[in-house]
């Protein structure tokens, strides 16, 4: 049985990823910060009771920022992979807290490796690398495109994708860049565009809610289905030797485009509820992401299956559901400040 640890573990991919390595037969390890309140929602359902089934998925207190922590839990843990996916990891947020974006997002990266180099851990790494890095490259863009990082977020993570070229080129060290493009889910954040989309179209629906306020719609997203973008991970990790690659699906779509699919499957109009809302503009915006994957397709048979109206169909098909369990169990619906007074109050990027 392989060991994996997982940081990030509660965040989108984390959950997705860990659902994969269990099913692979994998001792899991996820890393999770200490908070007032749980954020556990999305991997609970794997979190079975340590006293029945001991050992395949636990859980450790740990943050990107705590050096000496890492040490300890990566010299306790020896694990055979390395799965590096926390990060703050919104854009916009990266322009309000850039030196804390840097201090997680980028210098994380290398208090991981550094500890594997100096314990000597014979594990293989894997960096949560991202399509940002290319920023004002124009598409398509592939592994031996430029990067013109465009925000803090972008340059903390290109910082992280070199020092983990660097551990691979000077160590030989197994250590990998997936540069992903744009993934999403029904677990995606809800301060992401596309689930920010799709939970305010179920919400104007079902009559919860009345406008929606968004910036820039013209930016060119390659938006993909987070749990296929997982398996390009694990796939990344079981080669001969080990080499960065591309993620995306090679399609792409405006944010209007997104907007007409998510409100068009729930029967609605999207001009008649959305408003724009100057401070979700970013003060450097990246225009047009589309990723060429050829690499991944070749060398690890990994191509993507679903696209962006299929995806916006999966992901407010989600967001129905969900009001409509908390309505019929006569709950309040989940996050009820996203109104659009409130989220004139408190800007939810
Ligand atoms: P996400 O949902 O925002 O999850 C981020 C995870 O990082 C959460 O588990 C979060 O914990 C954890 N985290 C944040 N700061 C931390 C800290 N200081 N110490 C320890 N853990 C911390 O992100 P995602 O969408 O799953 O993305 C996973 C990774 O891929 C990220 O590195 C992201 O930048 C990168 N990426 C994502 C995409 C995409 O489209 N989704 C594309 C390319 C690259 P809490 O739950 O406590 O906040
Ligand atoms: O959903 P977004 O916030 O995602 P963004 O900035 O592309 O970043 C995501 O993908 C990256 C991979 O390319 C990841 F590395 C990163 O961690 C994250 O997962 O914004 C998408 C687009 C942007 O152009 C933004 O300006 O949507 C535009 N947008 C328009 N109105 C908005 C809004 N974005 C957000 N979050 N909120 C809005 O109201």
């Amino acid at each position: 049985m392989k060991t994996a640890l997982v940081t990030g573990i509660s965040g989108q991919d984390g959950s997705y990823l860990t659902e994969l390595l269990l099913a692979k037969g994998y001792e899991v390890h996820g890393i999770i910060r200490r908070s007032s309140s749980f954020g556990t929602q999305r991997i609970d359902h794997l979190y079975s009771d340590p006293v029945a089934e001991p050992g395949r998925l636990t859980l450790h207190y740990g943050d990107l920022t705590d050096g000496c922590r890492l040490a300890n839990l990566l010299s306790s843990i020896v694990p055979d992979e390395v799965y590096h996916l926390a990060a703050q990891s919104h854009v916009r947020v990266s322009f309000d807290e850039p030196v804390f974006t840097g201090d997680t997002t980028g210098l994380g990266t290398v208090r991981l490796l550094e500890t594997i180099r100096m314990v000597d851990l014979p594990c293989r790494f894997y960096q949560a690398s991202s399509s940002e890095m290319f920023g004002g490259t124009p598409p398509p863009q592939n592994e031996e495109s430029p990067f013109r990082p465009q925000s803090p977020y972008a340059a903390a993570k290109t910082y992280a994708y070199w020092v983990t070229r660097n551990y691979r080129e000077g160590y030989g060290m197994y250590a990998v860049n997936g540069i992903l493009f744009n993934h999403e889910s029904p677990r995606r954040g809800e301060t992401f565009v596309t689930r920010k989309i799709t939970r305010a179209a179920a919400r104007i629906r079902a009559g919860e809610q009345k406008a929606l306020y968004l910036g820039n719609l013209d930016a060119v997203r390659d938006w993909g289905y987070a749990p296929e973008y997982v398996e390009a991970m694990w796939l990344m990790m079981q080669q001969d030797e080990p080499e960065d690659y591309v993620v995306a699906t090679g399609t792409s779509c405006t944010v209007r485009d997104f907007l007409g699919y998510a409100f068009g499957a729930v029967g609605l109009d999207w001009r008649d509820h959305v408003r724009f809302d100057e401070r979700y503009l970013r003060p450097v915006e990246v225009n047009a992401l589309i990723g060429d994957s050829r690499k991944a397709a070749e060398k690890l048979g990994w191509t993507a299956r679903t696209h962006g109206e299929e995806l916006a169909r999966i992901m407010i098909e989600a967001d129905v559901r969900e009001l409509e369990l908390h309505r019929g169990a006569g709950i309040s619906p989940p996050l009820p400040r996203s109104g659009a007074h409130a989220d004139s109050q408190i800007v939810r990027h």
